[in-house]
């Protein structure tokens, strides 16, 4: 038996990190004793998100999406202040971890987000002055510019970047003796090695059920188990679909529902709650898992409530109903979060999102109206975006403001590994607009131009839509749904 920390990076999320409670799990079946480190148990508490807006928010939004010269400075000013906060909270985790660090283990473990990468090298440091071996691994280090990056970093051993619940103790208990770990799939060394091609985890049902005890449930709000029925999403085409590329996201696999309601119900008797958070990237990739899935938690978990993310497909039978959307509800669907957008036709169709503006649009609506609270997101400046498109979207947000609960605007953000970044360096002239794409591996970040951010009635436009956006973001929150409100 080993012993070994782990040290938990993804500090976003109102609710335990499915990531860890399946290493945890995993590595205690092995007998070795497991010390989690969460930020929340350190008290540094996930960022809010989706508050009930005022006007500060309403100014913060107009802020960070100006391109005016002269919002540069108040810009720089808010940037300032968030990296303040973020910057104590940092201190906080690496005092915490050096305190643990202090005992004996033989790895040293971290999942994390690229935004972590400074917590990530004072920890590195001080691993390499214990002579302590230290792993990371976390869902974007599926991307090789990433993961080679990170494996850089002074004091790191490996990065890994694959579904690790069967390789973590082989993998470990290499690490603690010294042994090479680039016989491992998904991993990448410091010297420029990495392991085999990773498969996609296909026997998601003969998975240890997560380990969630090391978690700080008595600080949560609510106290709500994530889950996962699936993994991967079953359209998977989307052009600026970041998630599909990750470690977990790679191919759509499934588990058999009377698995997932086994899992259900031994983690509302462990944590004593009958509230869930289904992190799957589409909940409703099977249209027939789907409805089981709701007949499965009406007939067999009542009381539970929970919440998960659809994928609203035009052209075919996608579950999604107004008769599947009252079963749902009765089963104890409480919000649904799911891609509008946009709201012009042309732009979900170069994004091939597979949607229909008027089918998501009916759908707010229905979801709605039998009392389910709808969260959408919506992406400014894809490639090709014009004037025109952008007041679609904001007629469209106009025309659903009293059904939809909350929306999440954000700009388009080409990501590691997307179908939108090989076209950009393949045939950049196809994507109107997007120029000077410049990479930041470590971050996982891109930047560049859209050309339309300088017309000034695309501006005119971007500011009708976040007027848009702040009418129905500072609607107080559907009755029911404040249990799960800004979880996704
Ligand atoms: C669910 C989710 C969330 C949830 C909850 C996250 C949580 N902490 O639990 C919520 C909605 C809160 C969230 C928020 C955000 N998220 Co998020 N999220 C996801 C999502 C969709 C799934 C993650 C997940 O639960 N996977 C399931 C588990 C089982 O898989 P896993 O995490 O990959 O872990 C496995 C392996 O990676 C490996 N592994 C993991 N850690 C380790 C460690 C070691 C040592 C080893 C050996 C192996 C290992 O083994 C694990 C088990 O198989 C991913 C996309 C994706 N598909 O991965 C994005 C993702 C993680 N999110 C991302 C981002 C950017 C965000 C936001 C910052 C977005 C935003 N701007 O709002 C916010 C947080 C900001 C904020 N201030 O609030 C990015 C991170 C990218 C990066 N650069 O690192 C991702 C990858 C999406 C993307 N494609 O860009 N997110
Ligand atoms: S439906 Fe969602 S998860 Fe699936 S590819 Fe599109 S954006 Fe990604």
């Amino acid at each position: 038996m080993s012993r070994f920390l782990l040290i938990d990076l993804n500090n976003f999320a109102g609710y335990p990190s499915i990531a860890i409670g399946y290493l945890v799990a995993a590595l205690r079946a092995a007998q070795h004793e497991v010390v989690v480190v969460s930020p929340l148990a350190v008290g540094v508490a996930p960022p809010a998100r989706e508050v009930e807006e005022g006007f500060q928010h309403y100014w913060e939004r107009r802020i960070s999406y100006s391109t005016r010269k002269w919002v540069a400075p108040p810009r720089h000013w808010l940037g300032k202040l968030r990296s303040g906060w973020r910057e104590r909270n940092k201190r906080k985790i690496v005092d915490a971890c050096r305190k643990h660090l202090q005992g004996r283990y033989s790895a040293i473990l971290i999942s994390a987000y690229t935004d972590e990468l400074l917590v990530c090298e004072e920890i590195a440091r001080v691993a390499q002055q214990r002579g302590t071996p230290l792993l990371i691994g976390g869902p974007i280090f599926s991307q090789e510019p990433v993961a080679q990056a990170w494996a850089k970093i002074p004091g790191v051993t490996a990065v890994i970047g694959s579904e690790s619940e069967r390789s973590i103790v082989p993998l470990v208990e290499a690490a603690a003796s010294e042994g090479d770990l680039g016989v491992f799939p998904g991993v990448y060394l410091p010297d420029g090695r990495q392991g085999p091609k990773v498969l996609s985890e296909r026997e998601l049902e003969n998975l240890p059920v997560p380990d969630y005890a090391d978690f700080p449930w008595p600080t949560y709000k609510n106290r709500v188990i994530p889950l996962l029925a699936s993994r991967g999403c079953g359209w998977g085409k989307c052009s600026f679909c970041g998630d599909i590329v990750t470690a977990n996201g790679r191919g759509f696999r499934s588990r058999a529902i009377s698995n997932v309601i086994q899992e259900m119900a031994i983690q509302s008797r462990r944590y004593a709650t009958k509230d869930f958070a289904f992190l799957d990237l589409k909940l409703n990739s099977r249209p027939m898992l789907w409805r089981e899935l709701i007949e499965a938690i009406g007939s067999d978990l009542p009381g539970a409530r929970w919440i998960g993310a659809v994928h609203v497909q035009a052209d075919s039978d996608c579950g999604l109903s107004i008769e599947d959307l009252r079963r749902a509800k009765a089963a104890g669907l409480t919000r649904v979060t799911f891609g509008l957008e946009s709201g012009s036709q042309r732009i979900l169709d170069s994004m091939h999102k597979g949607t229909r503006v008027d089918r998501n649009v009916a759908f707010v609506h229905d979801a709605h109206d039998v009392g389910i609270s709808v969260r959408a997101t919506v992406i400014q400046g894809y490639p090709g975006e014009t004037v025109q498109d952008l007041n679609m979207t904001a007629e469209m947000l106009e025309s659903v403001s009293d059904s939809l609960d909350r929306v999440r605007i954000n700009r388009l953000n080409v990501l590691e590994g997307t179908r939108l970044a090989a076209d950009y360096a393949r045939r950049p002239d196809l994507l109107p607009g997007l120029d000077h794409l410049a990479w930041n591996h470590v971050y996982a970040r891109s930047r560049y131009r859209y050309s339309q951010e300088r017309n000034p009635e695309y501006r005119e436009a971007i500011r009708r839509v976040l007027g848009a956006v702040h009418a129905i973001n500072r609607k107080p929150i559907h009755e029911g749904a404040e249990v799960f409100h800004g979880l996704m």
